[in-house]
């Protein structure tokens, strides 16, 4: 890039960013979110002028609508509780708005506009008809019966239904949101409206849910990884790894991981993380899925239970020793001297299952320190991927074999990889995957924007 392009593309990225900020005020991480975005993009705006002529950051930064909406419900004992409840419906250029639903005490409309532009070119990284969207509630679903659960959810979706439907917005899982909570949303889907459509993903196997959703995220940041490492001649056999997060993606990106040789030393909580220095056996991980799928325990119980683990509290995993690393907990996961502490570690490549895990800072470090670095945004788009053939599925009346779904899901990061390589290779033999996938996934719906006209 030449040095005036730079920094016409700096100036412009800071008067852009002024605009963002003030417009969507006490709205930190979408702020991050869409920064991470425009940093990278605007040099290829500027050099492409029918992006600008077309305020084409301006319209992707404001969603189409976002619906509010009360969400009160009973607990066990006759209580009557009141939270909040959202859908953020970003952008539909390239299809129905698609993206997950997030039950979380954290959660905010700032939080869900960030997840739900994320979204937008994940989605499009995919090479799915798919647009983006993000839901979710304020509701700590922790502690709560299984009754107070369901009763949550039958008063979130009555509030919902009117803005959904297959051909309209898709929602599914993300923090808080897995297997029961989808089926609830469902049911209760089903009893307003009196029909029966793939208006949700996630779903049980038995009554429309697609084969290898449960493990698609944390199998797709694997595949991802190994793509990344096959570009410098490796893989990800015989490394050690690093997992945060003990959620639906850490779990399948530890199996994952087991299935390729690889050695995983860690997983986390909110307060701390398990460490095993041995590495993770299939007996540990078949543990871990009872306890946080089925038991809804905590890590502690497994350092008591296996001698050699232990549970190091209030800590992150960062700071151990390790090849690879899979932050698949939360955003923010690794801020800046984190960064540092990997790469000062040595660490060969970072896969991210979560959203927006590294902050601006950390991103820079890897980058400058030339680590492999795959953002959320490509390196956990498996998830949402198979959310997609699950909509094909019901769309068709089939199922398909766990074998073919997986083989697609494969086949789906190889192109999620080669589109970052295509956006982000910066002729000497390093790909930046943050540019690779920001200008890829924006070039897509851009173009889309544009053939539509103005609106
Ligand atoms: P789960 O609810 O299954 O698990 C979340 C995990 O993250 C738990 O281990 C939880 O720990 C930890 N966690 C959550 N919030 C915090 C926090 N504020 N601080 C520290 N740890 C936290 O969610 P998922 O596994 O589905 O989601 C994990 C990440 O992956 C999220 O960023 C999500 O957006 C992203 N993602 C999910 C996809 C999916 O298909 N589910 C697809 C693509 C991305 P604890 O239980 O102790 O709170
Ligand atoms: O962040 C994500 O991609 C998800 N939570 C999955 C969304 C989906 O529609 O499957």
């Amino acid at each position: 890039m030449s040095d005036t392009l730079e920094r016409q593309a700096q100036r412009a990225t800071a008067e852009f960013m002024e605009g963002v900020r003030a417009r969507n005020p006490g709205q930190p991480e979408f702020h991050q979110a869409v920064s991470e975005v425009v940093d990278w993009l605007m040099p290829f705006i500027l050099e492409n002028p029918r992006y600008q002529e077309n305020a084409l950051l301006e319209r992707l930064t404001e969603p189409d609508r976002s619906y509010t909406f009360r969400v009160a419900w009973e607990d066990d004992k006759g209580g009557v509780h009141v939270n909040r409840g959202w859908r953020v419906q970003m952008s539909n250029a390239i299809g129905p708005y698609k993206g997950g639903l997030r039950f979380h005490p954290s959660v905010t409309l700032g939080t869900l506009k960030f997840l739900a532009f994320e979204q937008v070119f994940k989605n499009a990284l995919t090479t799915l008809p798919m647009g983006g969207g993000k839901g979710g509630s304020n509701f700590d679903p922790k502690g709560k019966s299984d009754r107070e659960v369901m009763r949550f959810c039958q008063s979130f979706m009555t509030a919902l239904y009117p803005y959904i439907g297959e051909d309209v917005d898709v929602p599914a899982g993300d923090i808080g949101v897995g297997g029961r909570e989808v089926s609830y949303l469902f049911g209760q889907y089903k009893r307003i409206t009196e029909r029966w459509a793939g208006v949700m993903t996630g779903k049980g196997l038995s009554f429309g849910g697609s084969p290898i959703r449960t493990e698609a995220t944390g199998y797709g940041t694997v595949y991802f990884v190994e793509e990344m490492l096959k570009e410098r001649g490796d893989s990800a056999a015989g490394k050690t790894a690093l997992v945060s997060g003990s959620g639906n993606v850490a779990i399948y990106c530890v199996e994952k991981l087991l299935h390729l040789g690889s050695k995983v030393v860690t997983v986390s909580e909110y307060d701390g993380f398990l460490h095993i220095p041995d590495g993770f056996t299939e007996e540990h991980l078949e543990y871990l899925k009872d306890l946080k799928e089925v038991r809804r325990g905590r890590l502690t119980e497994m350092a008591e239970k296996f001698s050699g683990a232990s549970y190091v509290e209030g800590q992150k995993p960062w700071g151990v020793k390790a090849d690879l690393a899979f932050p698949c907990a939360t955003q923010n996961e690794i801020v800046g001297d984190e960064a540092k502490l990997l790469v000062d570690n040595g660490i060969i490549a970072v896969a991210e299952g979560a959203n927006m895990p590294t902050n601006l800072d950390g991103i820079h470090i890897f980058l400058n320190s030339k680590v492999l670095y795959g953002p959320g945004k490509a390196a956990n788009a498996g998830g949402v991927a198979v959310s997609g053939l699950e909509q094909t599925q019901n769309a068709q009346r089939l199922m398909w074999t766990r074998e073919e779904v997986d083989a697609r899901l494969h086949d789906i990061m190889k192109k999620i990889h080669a589109q970052c390589v295509q956006y982000g290779h910066d002729g000497n033999g390093y790909v930046n995957y943050v540019k690779g996938a920001n200008v890829g996934g924006f070039a897509k719906v851009a173009d889309a924007v544009l053939s539509c006209g103005i609106m």
